[in-house]
């Protein structure tokens, strides 16, 4: 994988074969691979450790439960060789700690905004709230919908240092260099990618408009 790239693969996909084939045929044009559950429901844990002979892998847990719950599941992905390990923050402080306190060097991104129509009733009215708590507890990075600039743009003014992750890319309506722009680090990409005819075209062509836009 190469530090050239902001971006990060989403492979949802269930087959495990085709997700190794997808890994090998991208990685070196991309910064990181992001799974799910999809993925790591039908492959089992070791998918972790297999993606990661290509390089970065993003456990994209949601993980949202009690401290001792999120340490034993943090540390699993650990042991596993995840690279970083997605959570929720609404869950509180404690929770989130955890987390933090499980990953080693992994990095900890939480989840302060999200970027589907229902995220307006309950998680983004208090985005901002969850950011101060995740920087108070020292996660390394936040997660924050692509699709809405104007969240990107208060998450990176709030968020000093934080690395913002961003999904929500291509079929979610999202714009990669537009998110890049007002203070997005990485942008998650998946369906627009795994679902295209061409995968590595795309995210050649992701790459070129991003760097468009980069100093
Ligand atoms: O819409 P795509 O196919 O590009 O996939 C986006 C990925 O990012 C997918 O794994 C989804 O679960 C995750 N994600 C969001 O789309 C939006 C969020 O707010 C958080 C995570």
């Amino acid at each position: 994988m190469t530090e050239n790239s902001r971006l990060i693969v989403a492979i949802d996909l269930t087959d495990p074969e085709r997700s190794l084939e997808l890994a090998e045929e991208l990685h070196g044009e991309i910064f990181a691979i992001k799974i799910n559950w999809p993925l790591l429901m039908v492959a089992g844990v070791k998918i972790i450790r297999e993606l990661s002979r290509y390089g970065k892998v993003i456990c994209d847990l949601k993980i949202a439960d009690i401290p001792n719950t999120n340490h034993l599941i943090t540390e699993n992905v650990r042991e596993n060789n995840g690279w970083g390990i997605i959570a929720h923050a609404f869950t509180g402080s404690d929770s989130l700690k955890a987390v933090v306190d499980s990953a080693g060097n992994m990095k900890v991104f939480a989840v302060v905004s999200m970027s589907h129509p229902g995220s307006d009733q309950f998680i983004n009215p208090v985005s901002l709230d969850l950011l101060r708590m995740a920087v108070s507890v020292g996660a390394g990075g936040v997660i924050a919908p692509g699709n809405d600039i104007e969240m990107i743009k208060r998450i990176r003014k709030n968020g000093g240092e934080l690395t913002i992750a961003s999904p929500g890319i291509g079929v979610q309506g999202g714009n990669p260099a537009d998110a890049i722009l007002n203070g997005s680090d990485y942008i998650i990409a998946g369906r627009s990618i795994y679902d295209s005819e061409n995968p590595l075209e795309e995210v050649r062509k992701i790459n070129r408009s991003v760097n468009s836009v980069l100093p």
